[in-house]
């Protein structure tokens, strides 16, 4: 049956089962954006950390050495390294571009008198994302440990940092980038013990993805303060009907036996719109201003906000917590052969993305991200999906407040050998999905969630596999539609029974037939035929695309050129218009921006397959997508009048 929890009641149902499911979840805790309120501080340490890689040839000198127990620096040569960033390609050292294992950061400050004195305060730790695996030390001794990144963790520290009472505090962080076949990403690490090809120790990372496995710590990191008693977790689930908004909430806290709640709507103005009390409810605002995506409405992405303020008292103190989330109020259907949201249907015609660029690699940086973002309503794009792992959730805000719709996907790409299809990456697998539905339940922007990019689902375990994590997926939020994305034989694909919407990639004329253009409109007419034939599920074209390397051109086209990756695009474009009249609800590029990858034999200096430049200059075919984009968002007949010539912009 089609993806539709329609109607008040099925949301409130679907809002217990997050609560329910709260109470079984492997996952201790919420984990809110850092905010700064009444009640709360937040001490950011991005800037320049100290670092050590790791060198021997075992990768555990620092270990043995213990060399969290000291200032890093005591312990041998450091170097200068930025946070956040890649350590990647910040050196001169193509050592540290390429290492593999565990490398050493630490930073050292000194935090606030009254954070030290004040006991009724909670200091917390937070990492936004450090790759792959990380252990974290505060004045020597460990506070946490996370496996995985692209997503947030972190520590209550209050106690450790209340040892010394100057308030001095040194942050020692280890992080490994080695790739198993139970991570996720998966990958394998093989030692070459040949001694007369390789030297001494040689191995080599397997990788089966095609990006760059940048590391270090890519997202900020940061002390919060919140009070004792605290706002832990906030789910809200919205629905309307007519234009009365509802917006449903659950607020799960922490830290008291009891305590009072307010939760306060607010417009952009700052007007009270709806209350509540009490830690669950549902709020009913008149009126509604919708939550509409980029191109659709004259006022895209507008977002209220909910005020959380928690009053509790323990004997001689009394508590008071507020947190303030932004929320915007929209609803998502699919049926067989629509996406629908607000009730109306939404066609998809955006890019896939990295967090990639030059020097800091998938480190978080403001200037590419606005940048993005001004590019991204320059093309007329209305939707990205996070290819291939959870990007930064400064990026999600964005999305929210300007209305671009997101495909949320894992970090499960590559799972390509049959031993990553074992318990412990299942068990893995299911953890990473109730870490992201945990940071972005509460996202407008997201309205599907992506278990997987082009599993190897052909393979006998994958049934099994995928059927119980898009299972756990849907049971961890029963109000966003689910896919994984597939490249394989739709006959023998063993996940697509389970998901929500087919989401397809194919490179025809490139990786198959490569040169031949005019195979594409067959090919690919073919394909949705079968898939649509087969499941009755509409379909993202989820992929496609061709390396252009700027600045190449012949004509006729060959393979590489600006004009071949042209009319690669303008093909497959040919047959999306004919299937979106039917079921085709989404076209994504391939690529938004040429990006890093490892090296090999078929990259020229990374992926050539944006329409931008890795620098953010358009190719020839940003053009065509640009014209194509507008032209379609014009389509809709709800383009607003302001926007109805981008030529002007
Ligand atoms: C794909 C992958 C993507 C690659 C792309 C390519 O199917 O999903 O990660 O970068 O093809 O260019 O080969």
């Amino acid at each position: 049956a089609a993806f539709s929890p329609k109607g008040s009641w099925e949301v409130l149902r679907a809002l217990w089962l997050f609560a329910l499911l709260d109470a079984g979840l492997l996952l201790d805790g919420g984990m809110l954006y850092p905010r700064e309120s009444s009640s709360r501080e937040v001490k950011e340490l991005s800037g320049l950390w100290v670092f050590r890689a790791d060198r021997s040839p075992s990768r555990k000198q620092g270990f043995d050495e213990a060399w969290y127990k000291q200032r890093l620096e005591e312990t041998g040569p450091v170097i200068d390294m930025p946070v956040p960033a890649s350590y990647n390609d910040i050196t001169q050292d193509p050592a540290i571009r390429d290492f593999i294992g565990w490398v050493w950061y630490e930073r050292e400050l000194v935090v606030p008198t009254h954070w030290i004195r004040d006991d009724t305060i909670r200091v917390v730790l937070r990492v936004g994302s450090a790759h792959y695996n990380s252990i974290v030390w505060v004045n020597g001794v460990s506070v946490t440990q996370h496996e995985g990144g692209h997503l947030p963790f972190e520590a209550e520290v209050s106690d450790v940092i209340r040892k010394d009472p100057t308030g001095s505090c040194r942050i020692t962080t280890a992080v490994n980038n080695t790739l198993t076949l139970e991570t996720l990403p998966p990958g394998n690490i093989q030692y070459m013990n040949d001694r007369t090809r390789y030297p001494d120790g040689f191995f080599v990372q397997s990788i089966y993805f095609d990006f760059f496995n940048y590391a270090g710590i890519h997202r900020p990191v940061l002390l919060y303060t919140t009070p004792k008693a605290y706002v832990d977790d906030i789910t809200v689930v919205t629905n309307f009907s007519d234009n009365t908004g509802l917006v449903s909430y659950i607020v799960s806290v922490k830290g008291a036996v009891t305590a009072a709640l307010k939760v306060t709507l607010m417009d952009k103005q700052g007007h009270c719109v709806a209350s509540s009390n009490g830690p669950f409810g549902v709020l009913k605002v008149q009126d509604v201003k919708l939550w509409w995506p980029y191109l659709t409405h004259e006022n895209p992405g507008y977002l209220y906000s909910m005020e959380v303020r928690l009053s509790a008292a323990d004997g001689r103190t009394t508590y008071e917590d507020v947190y303030t989330l932004p929320v915007g109020i929209r609803t998502v259907n699919v049926t067989s052969t629509q996406f629908l949201i607000n009730n109306k249907p939404f066609y998809f015609h955006g890019v896939n993305k990295h967090e990639d660029s030059d020097i800091r690699g998938k480190g978080l940086d403001w200037p590419l991200i606005v940048k993005d973002f001004n590019l991204l309503k320059w093309l007329g794009a209305n939707s990205f999906r996070t290819s291939h792992y959870p990007y930064a959730e400064e990026i999600l805000q964005m999305c929210d407040r300007h209305g671009i719709v997101v495909i949320d996907e894992s970090p499960a790409v590559g799972i390509k050998d049959i031993r990553s299809f074992g318990n412990a990456s299942l068990s893995h697998h299911l953890i990473v999905m109730e870490e992201l539905v945990r940071r972005d339940k509460n996202h407008a922007s997201v309205v599907m969630w992506s278990v997987a990019n082009e599993p190897a689902s052909e393979m006998p375990p994958a049934d099994y596999y995928f059927k119980t994590v898009i299972k756990h997926t849907k049971d961890l939020d029963p109000t966003r539609p689910v896919t994984f994305i597939s490249s394989s034989n739709f006959a023998r694909d063993k996940g697509v029974p389970y998901v929500d919407v087919i989401c397809i990639n194919n490179y025809f004329s490139w990786y198959h037939d490569p040169g031949h253009l005019e195979v594409i409109l067959i090919q690919l007419n073919t394909e949705y035929e079968n898939w649509h034939g087969k499941y009755k599920k509409p379909i993202i074209q989820s992929e496609y695309g061709a390396d252009a390397v700027p600045g190449v051109h012949v004509d006729p086209p060959v393979m590489f050129t600006e004009e071949y990756q042209k009319i690669v695009l303008q093909n497959y474009h040919k047959v999306f218009d004919q299937k979106r009249a039917q079921y085709l609800i989404g076209e994504l590029i391939w690529n938004f921006a040429d990006f890093m990858t490892t090296q090999g034999v078929t990259r020229v200096v990374g992926n050539k397959k944006g329409i931008f430049t890795r620098q953010r200059q358009p190719k020839a075919a940003a053009f065509v997508l640009k014209e194509r984009y507008w032209r379609l968002a014009n389509e809709t007949g709800r383009l607003p009048l302001w926007t109805k010539y981008p030529c002007s912009l």
